[in-house]
C-alpha cells in the first residue's frame, strides 16, 4: 500500500474513463476500481472514448490497445492532440497579455494521464503506446495490484500538479495585484506596457496612457486620517476601473494616490473621452474633501499622452509625456485634464 490516499488532496472521487471492447474486462475493471472508490465511465472503442472525453473530463483514461473502430494508439494520439490544441490557443492569447502565461502553464498540467492496456507478450505494443504518448502501461492479463498502484501514483501526481498550479496562480496574483485596490500593481503595469509596446510597434497602432493623481491628498489624510485615505483610494480605483471599458485597457495603481491606464489601440480623442469619464466619475462619488483648494469633493488631475510605438522610442517616452501633462494639470490649478 502506498502511504498517501489519492483522495488526500481532493474531495471528489476520481473519474476513470475506461475504453475496452471486452465486456468481461470492463466489468472486472469497474468492480476493482469502484472498490478503490473511483467513479468509472465505460466506452467500447477509441472513437467513443474521444466523444466522451470532453464531457466526462476524466482524471485518468484507461485505454485498451486493440479495439474495433478506433484502436487505443490512435485514440491516445488524438487525446494528446486535444491537449495540444488547448495549449496552442492558450499560447495564442499570450500575444495580447503576458499574465496569461499562467493559463499556458495550467494547460500543460491539465494533460490527463493515459494508461494503456497492452498484451503481456506484445513488446511492440509497449513501444507503440509510449510513442503514441501514453503516460504508462499495464499488461493483460491484468495484474490487479500493479494496476491499483499505477492508478494511485498517477492520480497523486495529477493532484500535486493541481496544487502546484493553484500555488503558482496565487503567487502570480500576489506579484501582480495591488493589495489595497485589487488593481494591477506597478510591476504588472510595466509588464503590460512592455508587451503592448512590442505588439503595437509591429502593428503601427496607437497607444495611449492616462496618469491620474488625487488632488491635495496629503491634506485629505491630515483631515480624515489614514484609514479614510485608504478607503478613498479604493473608491477612486474602483470607479477608474469601471470607466475603462475596453477589455485591453489596464488600470493600475501606479503609486500612492496615483493611477495609470494603459489603452492599446486608442487615439488621443478616445483617451481624453475616457479621462473625462473618469474625472466625472470621481467627482460624482462626492467624497467630501475639506482640505482641497479646488472643490468640496475629491478630484483628480489627469495627464494624457498618445504615441504610435516604434523601435526607436521606448515606453518611458510615453510615461514621461503623460507625467509632464499631469504636472501641467497640477500647475494650472488641478482638477483638469491635459494632453
Ligand atoms: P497634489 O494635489 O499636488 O497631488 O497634492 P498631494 O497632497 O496629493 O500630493 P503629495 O504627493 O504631496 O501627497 C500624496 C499623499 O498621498 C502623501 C501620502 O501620505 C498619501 N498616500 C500615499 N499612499 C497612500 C496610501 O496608500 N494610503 C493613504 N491613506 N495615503 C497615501
Ligand atoms: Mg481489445
Ligand atoms: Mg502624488
Ligand atoms: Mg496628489
Amino acid at each position: 500500500m502506498s502511504g498517501i490516499s489519492p483522495f488526500s488532496l481532493s474531495k471528489q472521487p476520481p473519474v476513470i474513463l475506461v475504453a475496452d471492447d471486452d465486456k468481461t474486462i470492463r466489468v472486472l475493471l469497474r468492480e476493482a476500481m469502484e472498490q478503490e472508490g473511483y467513479r468509472v465511465v465505460e466506452v467500447t472503442d477509441g472513437k467513443q472514448c474521444l466523444d466522451a472525453y470532453e464531457t466526462v473530463k476524466p482524471d485518468i483514461v484507461l485505454l485498451d490497445a486493440l479495439m474495433p473502430v478506433m484502436d487505443g494508439f490512435t485514440c491516445c494520439k488524438q487525446l494528446l492532440q486535444i491537449a495540444r490544441n488547448n495549449l496552442m490557443s492558450a499560447l495564442a492569447s499570450l500575444d495580447t497579455d503576458s499574465a496569461s502565461g499562467n493559463t499556458v502553464i495550467s494547460k500543460i498540467w491539465e494533460r490527463t494521464p493515459i494508461l494503456m492496456i497492452t498484451s503481456l507478450d506484445d513488446e511492440e505494443s509497449v513501444d507503440r503506446a509510449f510513442e503514441a504518448g501514453a503516460t504508462d502501461y499495464v499488461t493483460k492479463p491484468i495484474h490487479w495490484a500493479v494496476l491499483r498502484q499505477r492508478l494511485r501514483r498517477l492520480l497523486q501526481q495529477a493532484q500535486i500538479y493541481k496544487q502546484l498550479e493553484a500555488a503558482n496562480m496565487a503567487l502570480q496574483h500576489l506579484a501582480n495585484v495591488d493589495g489595497l485596490t485589487g488593481l494591477a500593481n506597478r510591476r504588472r503595469f510595466d509588464d503590460y506596457l512592455n508587451t503592448q509596446w512590442i505588439n503595437l510597434a509591429q502593428e503601427e497602432a496607437p497607444l495611449s496612457l492616462i496618469l491620474c493623481d488625487i488632488d491635495f491628498f496629503k491634506f485629505y489624510n491630515d483631515q480624515y486620517g489614514h484609514p479614510a485615505g485608504d478607503l478613498c483610494i479604493q473608491k477612486v480605483g474602483g470607479i477608474l476601473s469601471h470607466k475603462a471599458q475596453k477589455h485591453q485597457d489596464l488600470v493600475a495603481r501606479y503609486g500612492g494616490e496615483e493611477f495609470a491606464v494603459i489603452m492599446p489601440y486608442t487615439h488621443a480623442n478616445g483617451a481624453i473621452y475616457v479621462a473625462k469619464a473618469m474625472q466625472d466619475g470621481v467627482r460624482n462619488l462626492q467624497i467630501a474633501h475639506d482640505g482641497s483648494m479646488v472643490s468640496q469633493y475629491v478630484t483628480l488631475s489627469i495627464g494624457v499622452a498618445t504615441i504610435v510605438p516604434t523601435w526607436e522610442t521606448s515606453p518611458s517616452d510615453l510615461i514621461v509625456a503623460a507625467d509632464k501633462a499631469l504636472y501641467q494639470a497640477k500647475a494650472e490649478g488641478r482638477n483638469r485634464i491635459i494632453l
